[in-house]
């Protein structure tokens, strides 16, 4: 029996990517903003419908960078049901992150308990659109201005997605997409940051480039961040196919819930209202006592027949052990409870419909 892994990258022919890169050859111009990352760039502003972005090497240090471009101090409201990436970049930004509990439907930040948590040191709200579900966007905007806090969308699940007709990278101050190989669209490694505020961008672009000024002046403790040119290239040929990925991925999608959406005891992941979705996850919620099998049972039931579904997310971030019990897991009971639950089971566009059943024959046996 074929292996089968959580996620399989999305690749363009490899004559599609060498017809691609091949002017490299010529250029020798290989990173550092090149003519491969200025294409890049335009391409993506017109297929996200987005006025502003900055490519960077990953969607962490896009996060990472992002924050401290804003030039934040003191305490972040975040979740802890995300990838390490989203608590790290505070962390190592030295801000403070603040965890607050998640809707127990859409697994986003719940933001009835976002004020609570707000005091004089709060300077923004980092949510996570997770598995590709929007946020409570309206309500985070109002406390947001309420309390003048500035808003990071970690977007990293969301590439393509749109709430309301708009892009999902065209809210907040800030909403930043991960291109990781095993993302909906991929530059191999990458990332960008979209925002409103054209001087924040200038001071992207000089943080990913070591906070380089001009040719001799260094104006801030910036990283190496950017965009090489192969990454930008493979990143050209993926956006050239990137509806039929969506696509494709759809059908897989809906090929699961066909088999496991009447199942007692299961919770799937909806399609939200208003949301154009990408299909980047697909987590489902076991409930031991009802399904008579606990997320274990199944994980291993699953490992035994050489398929990989993952419990994202898994520790939370809250008890990671690099946090030396700081914070106190029992104030975020709902994260607690679903990642105690959850298995996210293998989603890419070229999963065959035959591989589905099995996955769900394993599943329901
Ligand atoms: N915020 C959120 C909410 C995130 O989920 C992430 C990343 C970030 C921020 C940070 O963005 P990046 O800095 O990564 O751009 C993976 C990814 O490495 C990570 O990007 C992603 N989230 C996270 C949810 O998943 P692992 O440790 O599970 O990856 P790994 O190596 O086990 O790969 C998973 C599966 O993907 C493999 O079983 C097979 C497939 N795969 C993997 C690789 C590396 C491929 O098909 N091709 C590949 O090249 O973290």
């Amino acid at each position: 029996m074929n292996n089968i892994l959580v996620t399989r990258s999305s690749m363009p022919s490899f004559e599609e990517y060498c017809e691609e890169i091949k002017e490299l050859w010529d250029t020798h111009w290989l990173t550092n903003m090149g003519t491969k990352h200025k294409q890049l760039e335009a391409n993506l502003k017109r297929y996200l419908d987005i006025d502003n972005i900055e490519l960077f090497t990953n969607g962490h240090m896009a996060i990472e960078l992002t924050l401290q471009a804003m030039n934040l101090q003191g305490e972040v409201i975040t979740t802890p049901f995300t990838f390490a990436s989203t608590t790290h970049a505070i962390v190592r930004n030295g801000l403070k992150p603040v965890f607050c509990d998640i809707d127990p439907v859409d697994f986003t930040i719940d933001t009835s308990k976002i004020e609570n948590l707000i005091t004089d040191r709060t300077c923004a709200i980092l949510p996570v659109h997770v598995y590709g579900n929007i946020c409570n966007i309206e309500e985070i905007d109002r406390i947001a201005k309420k309390y003048e806090l500035k808003v990071i969308y970690d977007a990293a699940h969301a590439f393509g997605e749109k709430y309301k007709g708009k892009s999902a990278g065209s809210y907040g101050d800030a909403s930043v997409f991960s291109f990781h190989a095993t993302k909906v669209f991929n530059t191999i490694e990458g990332g960008a940051t979209c925002y409103k505020d054209e001087q924040l961008g200038r001071h992207l672009y000089e943080l990913k480039n070591f906070g380089i000024h001009g040719p001799e002046e260094v104006s801030a403790v910036g990283a190496n961040a950017k965009m090489n040119e192969f990454c930008a290239a493979m990143g050209i040929c993926n956006l050239r196919h990137i509806d039929e990925e969506i696509e494709k991925r759809r059908v897989v999608f809906e090929r699961y819930v066909e088999r496991l959406g009447n199942i007692e005891g299961l919770q799937l992941n909806a399609v939200q209202l208003e949301v154009k979705p990408n299909y980047a996850y697909f987590p489902v919620i076991f409930d031991e006592k009802v399904f008579g099998k606990s997320r274990e049972e199944v994980f291993e039931a699953l490992a035994k027949e050489n398929i990989g579904a993952r419990k994202y997310f898994y520790p939370l971030t809250n008890t990671f052990s690099a946090f030396h019990n700081k914070y106190d897991v029992t104030k975020t009971p709902v994260a607690l409870h679903i990642s105690k639950r959850v298995l996210t089971l293998p989603l890419y566009a070229d999963l065959q419909p035959e591989d589905v059943d099995r996955i769900c024959n394993i599943i329901l046996q």
